[in-house]
């Protein structure tokens, strides 16, 4: 029950953290005592106060266990099914440490329950016929495998004793490394197997004493099915570090490495959750039913992005040549991308030679059909935070984008590219999703702060989304509609304040059909911004409900086919119904990361942040550095109801 006490006490800090920051941050740091995450740094950075032990102020990264003086005693562990020393289920497997249906130590249950039961993790059960094959650093690969105590010692070996087409367990020790080894000595071998059906995958996990993930220095896909049908399996827990891009590495070449690789157009039922990848990426194309839950993706890079003029200055567009995102997914039916951290992918600050571009993203997800992305944060993108591409009509169908965090890159999300072909995008939701800071410190140095574009779009609702913060003078704007199709598409209760330029931006066709735009809140404290840019005939696009406040003069802040005009211009010119001037102010407005992450009491900027959240897994999982949390926070800023 540990695990809902905790949830419980975040809500409710963070409700009650609204509008009064201070007491907050004691209860945040309690939550994290309580959700079995002692003895961690806190991810606190450079710009964070200092904490000292002994001034009675509980900050920074102290905790219980390393500061008393001042957190107090760390409170009696709870005792759970997945702590308690016995086999609860009978499966000869005990507690956390063993046993694959619990997802931590804080989990009540030895059995496998729903996802929502378990902290939101998925945990298994073993089947009559299910076989566990261990492998560590201490293993030997002429043992079985089939205990702790007759691990094998590599990978190779642990993939050979498996069985194709069973519910098999390959189990990795935690704590332990494993460098220029993967699943398989070269290409046919790293194909790998699949499981029995999606209810009984081959499942490759970690076991042990430790909560580190087992750590795969890896040159390669650690799997790639290569084209092959692969299905049924589960990649859970595992750490995938691409060491010749580890700057300093003896090794390095910048260039070569990777994590889990899935093109087959047979490979179906694949599950990819709580990995983390450092300097690698995900590619995922044309299977069916994939999983991408709560992975960490950090600095997918390659070197040789950088591009130069003729005369020797940077060509800010980078080079197209090598394309690395934190995940690249095409042609999938049925994907699920939820609850991740992607942070700084297709560039390394720290390389020479890895410039941002204007090709690589965080996520790049070209014709895929049902797919959900939910609850990530995606932070400092190369360019766009996700980069959605569709290259004929109808090419990705049945999406919903919803509750995310973007912040920073220098595009949030980008609905389009590549193609004119019209109605590309069919029955999209964008709903709820928070974007941030835009292109406030665009990695590419281009000016651009764009938030939210859609093109060729038919049948799309964006709804509730909260953009705010951008900085003045950026070629920028909120929501963009624009391109030769456009129809049924409705933007509806969005609030967009602080979006220095064009903060609703819609270029009608005469194609159009259905454009509604309708109560949105849509504030600048600015005297140069439009609130409302609109450019083209008014007739397929229907204005109702908008609530408006401008810093600019008053005859300046609607703009109209290129001319400026007051508010009861705009109304007479659109036709808009129900409109209203000075909406109620925001409680605090200008609220982002470099807030929560001064409010967690984890540092004072983004990059403090994505730290903290980058050191996310099940067996340290603190709730208040999601996307939802985080962006409850924000929305209070706004008074937007937390969801
Ligand atoms: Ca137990
Ligand atoms: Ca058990
Ligand atoms: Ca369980
Ligand atoms: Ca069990």
């Amino acid at each position: 029950m540990a695990m809902r006490i905790a949830l419980t006490l975040v809500l409710v800090s963070s409700l009650v953290g609204c509008g009064d920051d201070s007491p907050a941050e004691d209860d945040v740091t309690d939550d994290v005592e309580t959700d079995g995450g002692r003895d961690r740094d806190g991810g606190s950075g450079d710009g964070g106060t200092p904490a000292s032990c002994g001034d009675l102020m509980c900050e920074g990264a102290e905790t219980c266990s390393s500061c008393e003086a001042d957190c107090g005693e760390c409170p009696e562990p709870v005792i759970t099914e997945c702590n308690d020393g016995i086999d609860n289920d009978g499966d000869g497997l005990v507690d956390w440490q063993m046993d694959v249906g619990c997802w931590s130590e804080a989990d009540a249950t030895e059995a496998a329950g729903p996802r929502g039961d378990e902290n939101g993790f998925t945990t298994f059960d073993l089947d009559a016929d299910s076989q566990l094959v261990y492998v560590s650093n201490e293993g030997d690969d002429a043992n079985d495998g089939l205990t702790p105590e007759t691990a094998v010692a590599t990978p190779q070996r642990g993939a050979e004793l498996v069985r194709d087409g069973f519910p098999d367990f390959l189990l990795f020790r935690r704590g332990d490394s494993w460098r220029g080894m993967t699943l398989g000595d070269g290409r046919v071998a790293r194909r790998f197997k699949s499981g029995r059906d999606a209810e009984h995958r081959l499942v490759v996990g970690s076991y042990g004493d430790s909560t580190e993930r087992p750590r795969f220095e890896v040159d390669t896909h650690f799997f790639d099915d290569d084209g092959n049908g692969r299905s049924f399996l589960a990649f859970v827990g595992l750490a995938f570090v691409s060491y010749p891009k580890i700057p300093g590495d003896p090794d390095f070449d910048g260039a070569s490495g990777g994590a889990i690789r899935v093109v087959g157009a047979e490979s179906r039922d694949i599950l990819l959750e709580d990995n983390y990848v450092e300097y690698g990426e995900f590619v995922l194309q044309n299977a069916t039913d994939l999983e991408v839950r709560h992975n960490v993706v950090w600095r997918s890079y390659h070197v040789g992005t950088c591009a130069y003029n003729a005369d020797g200055s940077p060509n800010l567009n980078g080079s197209s040549e090598f394309r690395p995102s934190g995940i690249f997914a095409g042609g999938v039916d049925g994907l699920v991308i939820e609850g991740n951290v992607w942070d700084e992918n297709g560039y390394n600050p720290d390389v020479a030679e890895a410039c941002a571009t204007i090709y690589n993203h965080d996520l790049y997800l070209s014709g895929n059909d049902r797919l959900v992305v939910r609850d990530n944060l995606i932070l400092r993108a190369s360019s766009i935070g996700l980069k959605m591409a569709a290259n004929s009509t109808g090419a990705s169908q049945d999406i919903l984008i919803e509750n995310n965090l973007f912040a920073e890159g220098e595009i949030g999300l980008g609905m389009g590219g590549n193609d004119d072909s019209e109605y590309r995008f069919v029955d999209a939701r964008v709903l709820h999703n928070v974007f941030t800071d835009i292109g406030r410190v665009p990695p590419t140095m281009r000016n651009l702060s764009w938030f939210l574009g859609l093109q060729d779009n038919d049948g799309t609702e964006v709804r509730g989304n909260l953009l705010v913060n951008q900085r003045e003078d950026a070629n920028g704007f909120g929501i963009h509609l624009a391109s030769g199709s456009m129809r049924n598409v409705t933007l509806v209760d969005n609030v967009i304040e602080g979006i220095d330029r064009r903060a609703i931006w819609i270029e009608p066709e005469g194609s159009w059909d259905g454009i509604r735009v309708t109560g949105n809140r849509v504030v600048s404290a600015t005297d140069t911004a439009c609130l409302i840019t609109h450019e083209g005939d008014f007739g397929a696009v229907t204005y109702a409900d908008g609530a408006y406040a401008s810093g600019a003069a008053a005859d300046e802040r609607f703009c109209v086919d290129g001319a400026r005009m007051s508010f009861d211009d705009w109304v007479s010119a659109s036709g808009e119904t129900g409109a209203s001037e000075s909406p109620e102010a925001s409680p605090d407005p200008g609220r982002n990361l470099d807030g929560y992450a001064s409010h967690l009491g984890i540092g004072s900027t983004i990059g403090d942040f994505a730290a903290a959240a980058r050191q996310q897994s099940r067996h340290a999982y603190r709730p208040e550095l999601t996307a939802p949390n985080a962006n409850n926070w924000i929305r209070a800023g706004y008074g937007v109801a937390p969801r």
